[in-house]
């Protein structure tokens, strides 16, 4: 193609309409000397072109009735006895001994001319094949291009009557006709020659000949009509030839009359719903579908073909355009539910903060009428980030399948839709589709469907990317691209059956484009002609597509008018009854647009069974078995390396002297939900072996390649499955898959873990728009784990600090409110809060959150700063006995030293959460103030332990109240916790800052400054005169 464009802007540099017929005539040899020379790149009888001529020898060797006359006349004069070489080293040579040894040498011009226009005809049906889609009719406003871009390329010739003088290409521009046909050395005299067609392509039909002219009709009526086909770039000849078949064999996009009404029927639905709300509701936001009414026949064709072909559940997301269409003619949402949100005084339950009518999801298990089978849809409620539900639906359809063994995707598949402009803009499309064929995150195929309005919001396409189409970014993971003009629902229809065909045969991302347009503005109250007035100008004069089709069905026989007008009078009942009956809604319960519900985990009412948690311990057989297999080789004939022999060794000691460290604690959780058939998932970069090479969950076989082992999947002959999978170098992408796993089942613990902490802000938005509001905006729970190694080691600015204030600054919980400390506090507290963010400054009571993760009543995303240099710290180890069966999570480590033996005498009470404990300790003992200052730990964060801290601060009358943090001032804990201390002493004593001062960026990179801000804050820390003096 770059070739091509690069020939184009040569021709339109010199000015098409000034150029002589000799220089024509010289362009036209150059480019018909490809084909002559041997000299070029791609000379006569080399790479294809002699495949070409050998593919027909070893045929006619075969039959010399299988290939076309002329090429068995051409064979039959050569000699016998000698056969054609292709593999002699020189080009020339080659055709030389070819041709002589067949005896052609004396009349090399008309045998060479022969092959010449065989291979040119290959060549002109390979440029259809992967160009076609450039000049294909896309837009139904004719006035744009799909692919940005009026040239049209010079090896096609787009249409039969163009052969000749100076033609007219797309009304623009003359372009001479002889660049296109010539571009082969073919001539308007060869247009009744016939030609023998090569195996790569199906418009013969049943004949393998044809003349020229038939042949450049039927690849025009392939892929230059309405339909636009990308797929030539697919590395797989079994993919392209299917393509091919689908596409090219003569009279396959036929339909039946009941084919066409059902078509027509869907149509009415579509355009009549929305001129329902228009009419209803003239100045209300909808994001109407108008301008592609097609997309609702072609989900339903999609899913129609799916469920035929044995698919039973299909997960959806998709933005706001025509959403409200899907909820109610594709997924089948009663029509009463959606028309209720219309009314400005309908009450909300007191489930949540809801969300606007068009972000809502949905979920509804139906009998599909084509197939009579069952199906399950759901649509993913989503934000308005666009695309940011895309890795979501991902990685609950991986869910769905992996929980119901679809390995394949046989019975489970994804649809997403998207807008031109997003599509293209957004990265995260570029990380969905990254994942789609990775072993442990592929769903085996998704169907995206592109709502190609060829605008966003006031913004040109020509202005929005710099990839001729939007959907280019497909192009990486090798999935076709089927352009479709949205003005011809049939071709539509035909486009989407192949498309679901295609992702449930060869279980790979496909995408169709539907080029449409936009009948109004962004939304039903935006103005469009004050940016895009002449495209508006033609919008208005466009006659919507239901009478365009109606018209033809009409003119054709296959309805009646009246029939026609029967079926919209039907629908304008139904929806005229629904909406008598929406007047009886007065509350909206969110609940009944879940999109993931999870039947049996909650009460009838949809409420926690209990209010209360089982402790989290485990038996000491259970630890110690599970630390033996944690320090194996569970399978026979596996050579690990040295280096790590040495750390199972250590975990074997570890086990028998009954302690753990941060990784046997992570182990032992792990491990014990697989034997309670809980499945573990942990994602993310690196995850396996882990960034600091402290987990090592897949053995590698130093001696045979990609054999591993992973031996959590050794624990007992009935388990749970354990997944642990590196991911891609994604965040938002990934995490977004993760959060769509940890939906699909409340009985799973799934952790995505940051390589560093700071590395979560690349996924800020599935952070802030899903897991932080996710509840409240859609009333669905997720118990997503965020593992984010956070710590000031002085590894500079990133690296460093995992921006704890910024999940603590979005906690719900308020700071102001002293709350009432009944028997189910914390775990009440824990329902009502958003998230829980905890910093464990021991493994026993990692090891408990985790646990306590899955054995609370409900789900709520747990978000852990995890450390780094704790992970080898002497000092950092539990032994069983903080982990035995009834211990259970500490969500405030008191102080138990000699401070805590003489309360009163104390002067000082440190609190702090995480590593900085470490630090405090040892310089309390170095400055010998054991008995003077306490340290508390604050292990639970948010929500903040009231109660716990309450009896800590009761404790110690007479103290000093400090909160240490490693972090700087603006960043940490200290902006959380401070007012909420507060709360809890009423304002009466002051709680004082410990840490480094405030600062822009998250750590220094310099490792002394970082020191001597370590050694300062430990002084201040350690000063009993710091504060005196000073107010609050
Ligand atoms: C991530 C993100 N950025 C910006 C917006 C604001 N926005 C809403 S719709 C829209 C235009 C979308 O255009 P397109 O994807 O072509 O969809 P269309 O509205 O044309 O159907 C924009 C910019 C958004 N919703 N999400
Ligand atoms: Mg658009």
């Amino acid at each position: 193609m770059s070739h091509m464009k690069l020939f184009a802007a040569t021709v339109k540099w010199h000015g098409i309409k000034t150029l002589r017929k000799p220089d024509i005539a010289r362009r036209v040899f150059f480019h018909g000397q490809r084909y002559v020379s041997s000299g070029t790149s791609e000379p006569f009888l080399s790479g294809s072109n002699s495949n070409y001529v050998e593919e027909m020898y070893y045929a006619w060797l075969e039959n010399p009735q299988s290939v076309h006359k002329s090429w068995d006349l051409f064979f039959r004069n050569a000699n016998a006895g000698q056969t054609y070489d292709p593999h002699l080293p020189d080009q020339l040579e080659r055709k030389a001994s070819f041709l002589q040894s067949h005896g052609l040498a004396q009349t090399p011009g008309k045998a060479e001319k022969l092959v010449e226009d065989h291979l040119a005809v290959q060549s002109l049906i390979r440029a259809y094949q992967i160009r076609g889609h450039h000049v294909a009719q896309l837009d139904p406003l004719g006035i744009l291009d799909a692919d940005l871009d009026s040239f049209v390329p010079s090896d096609l010739i787009t249409t039969i009557d163009k052969l000749g003088d100076l033609w007219l290409i797309e009304k623009k521009f003359w372009f001479p006709s002889c660049l296109a046909p010539w571009f082969y050395g073919l001539h308007e005299s060869d247009l009744d020659k016939v030609f023998q067609l090569p195996t790569t392509t199906f418009i013969g039909g049943n004949e393998n000949s044809l003349s020229l002219r038939e042949i450049i009709k039927r690849l025009e009526n392939t892929y230059c009509q309405h339909i636009g086909l990308e797929f030539m770039f697919i590395n797989d000849v079994e993919q392209c030839q299917w393509i091919r078949q689908k596409f090219e064999t003569p009279g396959v996009m036929k339909f039946t009359n009941e084919e066409k009404r059902t078509l027509l029927a869907r149509l009415v639905r579509s355009m009549r719903f929305e001129d329902f709300l228009a009419r209803k509701w003239s100045s209300e936001k909808r994001f109407g579908l108008e301008g592609c009414e097609v997309m609702i026949p072609a989900l339903k064709t999609i899913i129609d073909k799916s469920s035929e072909m044995g698919i039973e559940y299909v997960i959806m997301g998709m933005p706001h355009r025509g959403r409200l269409n899907v909820l109610a003619n594709v997924i089948r949402k009663e029509l009463e539910q959606i028309f209720c949100q219309f009314d400005p005084k309908l009450e909300a339950a007191d489930e949540g903060s809801g969300d606007v009518k068009y972000h809502l999801g949905m979920y509804h298990e139906r009998i599909n009428r084509a197939t009579n089978k069952k199906i399950t849809l759901s649509l993913m409620a989503n934000p308005s980030h666009l695309e940011a539900v895309d890795p979501v639906v991902q990685g609950k359809t991986k869910a769905e399948q992996f929980y119901r063994g679809d390995t394949a995707g046989k019975k489970v598949m994804s649809i997403l839709l998207h807008g031109d402009a997003a599509f293209a803009g957004q990265g995260v499309v570029y990380e969905t589709f990254h994942l789609s064929d990775l072993p442990s995150y592929t769903t085996n195929g998704t169907i995206h469907v592109v709502v190609n309005n060829q605008i966003g919001f006031t913004t040109d396409p020509r202005m929005a990317r710099s990839s001729p189409y939007p959907t280019d970014v497909a192009r990486v993971v090798n999935a076709p691209i089927f352009h479709v003009n949205a003005d011809d629902p049939e071709a539509v229809m035909y486009v989407c059956s192949v498309a679901a065909e295609w992702r449930n045969t060869f279980n790979k991302d496909v995408v169709v484009d539907l080029v449409c347009y936009r009948r109004r503005g962004h939304n039903e109250m935006d103005e469009p002609m004050f940016t895009q007035p002449l495209m508006y100008k033609q919008i208005h004069k466009q006659v919507p597509v239901l009478k365009k089709y109606a018209d033809k069905l009409i003119a054709d026989g296959t309805v009646t008018l009246q029939e026609f007008e029967e079926e919209i009078a039907k629908y304008d009942r139904i929806c005229e009854e629904a909406y008598t009956r929406s007047k009886d809604n007065k509350i909206l319960h969110i609940k009944h647009w879940l999109d993931s519900p999870w039947p049996g985990f909650f009460n009838v009412d949809g409420e926690p069974k209990s209010m209360s948690c089982p402790p989290t311990g485990i038996s000491e057989d259970l630890l110690t078995h599970i630390g033996n297999v944690a320090s194996s080789v569970p399978v026979k004939d596996f050579k690990i390396h040295a280096g790590l022999s040495r750390i199972l060794r250590a975990r074997l000691e570890m086990t028998k002297n009954r302690v753990v460290d941060w990784a046997l604690a992570e182990y032992m959780a792990f491990g014990s939900f697989l034997k309670e058939g809980i499945h573990v998932r942990l994602s993310g970069q690196d995850v396996e072996r882990g960034t600091f090479s402290h987990r090592h969950h897949v053995l590698h076989d130093q001696e045979v390649d990609k054999r591993t082992c992973v031996p959590m999947n050794h624990l007992w002959e009935q388990q749970a499955p354990y997944t642990v999978c590196n991911s891609s170098l994604s965040e938002y992408g990934v995490l977004g898959f993760e959060l769509g796993f940890a939906m699909a089942s409340p009985n799973a613990l799934v952790c995505w873990e940051a390589q560093f902490g700071d590395f979560h802000n690349t996924a800020q938005c599935i952070i802030d728009q899903f897991i932080s509001s996710g509840q409240a905006k859609w009333v669905r729970h997720n118990g997503i784990v965020l593992l984010l190694p956070h710590g000031m080691e002085g590894m500079g600015p990133e690296h460093s600090s995992a921006r704890p204030e910024r999940f603590l600054q979005m906690s719900n919980d308020d700071s102001d409110a002293y709350p009432e400390f009944s028997k189910q506090f914390e775990v009440s507290q824990l329902y009502e809060c958003n998230w829980i963010v905890v910093n464990c400054s021991t493994p026993a009571n990692y090891f408990h959150v985790l646990r306590r993760q899955i054995l609370l009543p409900f789900r709520k995303p747990l978000i852990i700063l995890t450390p780094k240099s704790l992970l080898r710290h002497p000092e950092a180890k539990s032994s069983f006995d903080e982990m035995v069966s009834g211990t259970t999570f500490q969500r405030v480590i008191p102080e138990n030293g000699l401070a805590a033996q003489a309360p009163h005498e104390v002067k000082r009470v440190i609190f702090c959460t995480g590593k900085v404990y470490y630090d405090l300790v040892k310089e309390r003992k170095n400055q010998d103030l054991e008995k003077q200052v306490a340290i508390t730990r604050l292990e639970q964060i948010s929500p903040f332990p009231f109660d716990l801290l309450k009896e800590e601060l009761d404790k110690y009358p007479g103290a000093d109240l400090v909160w240490c943090q490693e972090e700087h001032k603006n960043s940490g804990y200290y902006d959380y916790v401070k007012p909420r201390f507060r709360t809890i002493v009423n304002h009466t004593r002051p709680i004082w800052y410990v840490g480094r001062e405030p600062a822009a960026a998250a750590a220094t990179g310099n490792k002394n400054t970082h020191l001597v801000s370590l050694r300062r804050f430990l002084d201040t820390a350690f000063n009993l005169e710091a504060f005196e003096g000073k107010t609050f």
